[in-house]
């Protein structure tokens, strides 16, 4: 029996199965990966060191920059065969859940209605003050419409700031609670996202993995499907 027929027989054999993805999910819908070096006007910048609170306080326009160079790239792509494939899943009956650590909204785009958006949504903005509400900002003004300061920023977790305890505390739940996760197209290495993937693998449900990479978690998990998402989720998640 093939590894793709294996898994395939361990997801019918499941109710609630969980889909934990990273950047590499979106790989194949045209959108670079955190570990691929940025190309053009960015290139001699790394997303770790423009995705700070520290970056935003001493240059918010060219944090919002940035920020408006990834939507745009965003805004001319589309959810792929991987997401689709998920979301066709969950159409057939079962009880889906996606845990993302991406920020493109690509997994609700695709049909996904149940997603744990653990980094928030890269196409919103909020008040860096706290104020309530989710705002657009205007093409060249981050003045927050409730607290008149120029504190609009991007809806996603930076480095350094906590992610949402419920948020965390609901995937948290819905990982340890499933009967197959698959961790897909994630290099494992930011936490605690990461530390959702770790958690399942002491559960003894089956973990699959897909990436093209071996990462932290290959030599843990069940079944490793070496190569990409767009490839693999299909012949997975078809009927
Ligand atoms: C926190 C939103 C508590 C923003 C993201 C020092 C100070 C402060 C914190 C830390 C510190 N040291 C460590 C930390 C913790 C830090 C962290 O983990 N850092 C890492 C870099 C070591 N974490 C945090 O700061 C978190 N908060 O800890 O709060 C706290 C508070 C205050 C002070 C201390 C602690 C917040 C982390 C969230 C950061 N925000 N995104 C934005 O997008 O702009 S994370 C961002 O990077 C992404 O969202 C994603 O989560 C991550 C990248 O990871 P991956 O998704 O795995 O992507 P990557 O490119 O790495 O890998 C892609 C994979 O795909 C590869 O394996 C590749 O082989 C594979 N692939 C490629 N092609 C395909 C494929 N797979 C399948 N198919 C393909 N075709």
């Amino acid at each position: 029996m093939t590894k793709i027929e294996q898994v395939r027989r361990l997801l019918k054999k499941s109710q609630s199965p969980v889909f934990f993805t990273g950047a590499g999910m979106s790989k194949e819908s045209g959108i670079p990966t955190f570990r691929d070096a940025i190309d053009g006007l960015w290139s001699d910048n790394r997303p770790e060191d423009l995705a700070t609170p520290s970056a935003f306080h001493a240059d918010p326009a060219k944090v919002r920059a940035f920020y408006e160079y990834r939507r745009a790239t965003i805004r001319d792509c589309e959810p792929n065969a991987g997401h689709l494939a998920i979301a066709a899943l969950e159409n057939s009956g079962f009880h889906v859940s996606v845990v993302t650590q991406n920020v493109d909204g690509f997994h609700e785009a695709a049909g996904s209605s149940k997603v744990f958006a653990l980094h928030g949504n890269i196409m919103e903005d909020r008040c860096n003050e706290g104020c309530p509400g989710s705002h657009a900002m205007g093409r060249h003004s981050g003045i927050c419409p409730v607290c008149k300061k120029d504190a609009l920023r991007p809806n996603v977790v930076w480095f350094g700031e906590s992610l949402d305890d419920d948020l965390l505390l609901r995937s948290t739940v819905a990982i340890m609670t499933c009967d197959i996760l698959f961790i897909i197209g994630t290099s494992g290495l930011v936490y605690p996202a990461a530390g959702l993937a770790d958690l399942a693998m002491q559960r003894g449900f089956p973990v699959i993995e897909i990436n093209p990479e071996a990462t932290p978690f290959t030599e843990q998990v069940d079944i490793f499907l070496p190569g990409a998402a767009a490839k693999f989720l299909p012949k997975i998640c078809g009927a």
